[in-house]
C-alpha cells in the first residue's frame, strides 16, 4: 500500500443487505451462520423508516436494513429486487481523497465525504455508485470505537453465539453485471484495481460455463470482485436467471473465508442452510485425486460434505456453495478455506456449473 497506490484501500467495511425483514434476517445468520449481533437502530433510537442490524463473525460485518413503514425506497427496493445487496463498503485510509480520484476518473457520487459523530468518536464517510443498484461505500472509521457506525447503539447478540465462529472475513464479492469488460474498466479506472489470473473466457463459455468472469482486486489483493456476465449457451445462463429474478445487476454471492471448512458445513446443515450436491464421480476421478494430492482432511469426509477441492501452483483451497439464500434465485454465499492459493477454484468450474444448472432445472429456469 505504498505511495504508488492511486486508490489505497484496508479492506472490506461490511456488506449491506436491504431485506424485507430485518429482524428476522439477523435472527437467520445468527443461528445458521454462526454470526453475532453487535449493534442496532430503528425506530426506538431515531430512525422512524427502517430497522438495522449490524451481524459480525470475526473481521466480517454484515448489515441488514428493512423498511419498517409503507412507501419508503427501502421498500421499493426490495419489492423490485427482492431480498438483496445494496452495499460492498470499503475502508480507505483517506475518504476525501478516494471520492475526489473516483470521481475525476469519472464515477458517480452518492454521497459527498461527511463526518459522523458520537461519544465514541468520528467516522468519515462517502459513497460511489456501482452496478445496478448496488454502492460502494467509503469509510474511515479508524477514529472510531463504537459498535459500527454513530448512531447505532450495541445490541445483544440475539442468540447464544457459536463458540468457534463459522468464518472470520469476506475473501471476496461477486457482481452479476450485463457487460463484464464495462465494469473491469470501471475498476481499473476509479479504483485503479488490477486483474488477477484467474478468468473465465470465450472458449470455457461455449464449453459448459454459460458465463464470462474476471477478477479485479485491489494492489494488497485484499478486497476481491469477480464480476460475471452471461454467455450464449445451449441452455439459460445462470447469469441470466439472476438478472431477470434480481431484476438487474447486482451482487451473486459473498465468499466467507474460514479456517474449518468441514465444521461449518456441518453447522450451517445442521441449521437448515442447503449446499448445492457434488455427484460422487467428482470425487471418485483418478485424475482429480491426482491433481490435489495431500489435503488436511481425508477425501471421504470432504466427499461426505460435497466439500470441492483445487489445487493450482501455491497451494490448494476447499470451497463449497449455498444454494440461494432467499426464494428468489438470486443470492447465494460461499465458504472458502485457503491453503496457499490465490484461485477461485477453476478446476471445480465444471463441476460447479453443472450443479448449478441441475438447480436451474428444478427451477424451471433451464
Ligand atoms: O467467485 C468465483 O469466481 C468462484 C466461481 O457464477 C464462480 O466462486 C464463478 C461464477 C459463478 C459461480 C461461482
Ligand atoms: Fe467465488
Amino acid at each position: 500500500m505504498g505511495d504508488m497506490d492511486e486508490f489505497p484501500v484496508k479492506g472490506m467495511d461490511a456488506v449491506v443487505f436491504v431485506v424485507g425483514n430485518a429482524k428476522q434476517a439477523a435472527h437467520y445468520y445468527s443461528t445458521a451462520f454462526g454470526m453475532r449481533r453487535v449493534a442496532y437502530r430503528g425506530p426506538e433510537n431515531g430512525s422512524p423508516d427502517e430497522a438495522v442490524h449490524v451481524l459480525e463473525s470475526g473481521g466480517a460485518r454484515f448489515v441488514f436494513r428493512g423498511p419498517v413503514r409503507a412507501g419508503t425506497d427501502l421498500g421499493r427496493h426490495v419489492a423490485e429486487h427482492g431480498d438483496g445487496v445494496v452495499d460492498l463498503a470499503i475502508q480507505v485510509p483517506d475518504v476525501e481523497a478516494a471520492y475526489k480520484h473516483a470521481l475525476a476518473k469519472g464515477a458517480k457520487g452518492l454521497e459527498e465525504p461527511h463526518v459522523l459523530e458520537d461519544e465514541h468518536g468520528k467516522v468519515v464517510i462517502a459513497a460511489i455508485a456501482t452496478y445496478g443498484e448496488t454502492r460502494h461505500s467509503l469509510i474511515d472509521r479508524s477514529n472510531y470505537d463504537g459498535p459500527y457506525l454513530p448512531g447505532f447503539e450495541a445490541a445483544d447478540p440475539m442468540v447464544a453465539p457459536p463458540e468457534k465462529r463459522f468464518f472470520q472475513a469476506i475473501d471476496h464479492c461477486v457482481g452479476n453485471v450485463e457487460r463484464m469488460d464495462e465494469w473491469v474498466e470501471f475498476y481499473h479506472r476509479v479504483m485503479g484495481f488490477t486483474d488477477m489470473a484467474e478468468f473465465i473466457g470465450d472458449d470455457i463459455a461455449t464449453e459448459y460455463s454459460a458465463l464470462m468472469s474476471k477478477v479485479v482486486a485491489d494492489g494488497t489483493r485484499k478486497v476481491k470482485f469477480p464480476l460475471n456476465e452471461p454467455a450464449e449457451s445451449r441452455h439459460k445462463s445462470q447469469i441470466e436467471e439472476y438478472l431477470e429474478f434480481y431484476g438487474g445487476p447486482g451482487v451473486q454471492h459473498v465468499a466467507l473465508a474460514t479456517n474449518d471448512i468441514l465444521s461449518a458445513v456441518d453447522r450451517m446443515r445442521a441449521a437448515g442452510v442447503e449446499f448445492l450436491d457434488t455427484p460422487d464421480s467428482y470425487y471418485e476421478d483418478p485424475e482429480l485425486r491426482a491433481r490435489i494430492g495431500e489435503v488436511r482432511a481425508p477425501i471421504e469426509e470432504l466427499q461426505k460434505r460435497r466439500i470441492l477441492v483445487d489445487r493450482d501452483e501455491d497451494g490448494y483451497l476447499l470451497q463449497i456453495f449455498t444454494k440461494p439464500v432467499q426464494d428468489r434465485p438470486t443470492v447465494f454465499f460461499e465458504l472458502i478455506e485457503r491453503h496457499g492459493s490465490l484461485g477461485f477454484g477453476k478446476g471445480n468450474f465444471k463441476a460447479l456449473f453443472e450443479a448449478i444448472e441441475r438447480e436451474q432445472a428444478r427451477r424451471g429456469n433451464l
